[in-house]
């Protein structure tokens, strides 16, 4: 199985909600490995990079406000399929509809307070970790752990 990184983004409603150490916990819990983690206050340039792909959306203008609107803390996380992992983990787009069990689903009602950012593939989990994280904020290191997670 492939080991892949992808960032995730515990969003300002998560943070001012009280809800990091959940979100990681669930996260972690999974299995996956934070390899990069930080708080940061996203900028107005940081937020129009990283929604490039929403400019031309109605609710562009609102996704930034919000993404800049209070601090936000960022992961890099390692795993096998880590990238379809973080998404199926953190359910779908709109919390209102997103499956129970999932973070969106068990945390959220309204589709702008969504909670939590995941990579939606490899491609823009590596565009997006060089957005979030300088190369040296990226950790190499191994658990000792993860033979008993990973490997057979
Ligand atoms: P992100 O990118 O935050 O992981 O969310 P998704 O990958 O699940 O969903 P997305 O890219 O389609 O949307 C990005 C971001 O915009 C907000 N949003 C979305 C919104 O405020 N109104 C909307 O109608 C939609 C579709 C929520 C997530």
């Amino acid at each position: 199985m492939s080991t892949e990184r992808t960032l995730v983004l515990v969003k300002p409603d998560g943070v001012q909600r009280g809800l990091v150490g959940t979100v990681v916990a669930v996260l972690e819990r999974k299995g996956l490995k934070i390899v990069g983690m930080k708080m940061l206050h996203v900028s107005e340039e940081l937020a129009s990079r990283h929604y490039a792909a929403h400019t031309e959306k109605p609710f562009y203008k609102g996704l930034v406000s919000f993404i800049t609107s209070s601090p936000l803390v960022a992961l890099v996380l390692e795993g096998p399929r880590a990238v379809e992992v973080v998404r199926n983990t953190m359910g779908g787009t709109n919390p209102s509809d997103a499956a129970p069990g999932t973070i969106r689903g068990d945390f959220g009602l309204d589709i702008e307070h969504n909670i939590i950012h995941g990579s939606d593939s490899t491609e823009s989990a590596q565009t997006e970790i060089g957005l979030f994280f300088a190369e040296d904020e990226v950790v190499d290191y191994s658990r000792s752990i993860d033979t008993w997670i990973i490997e057979s």
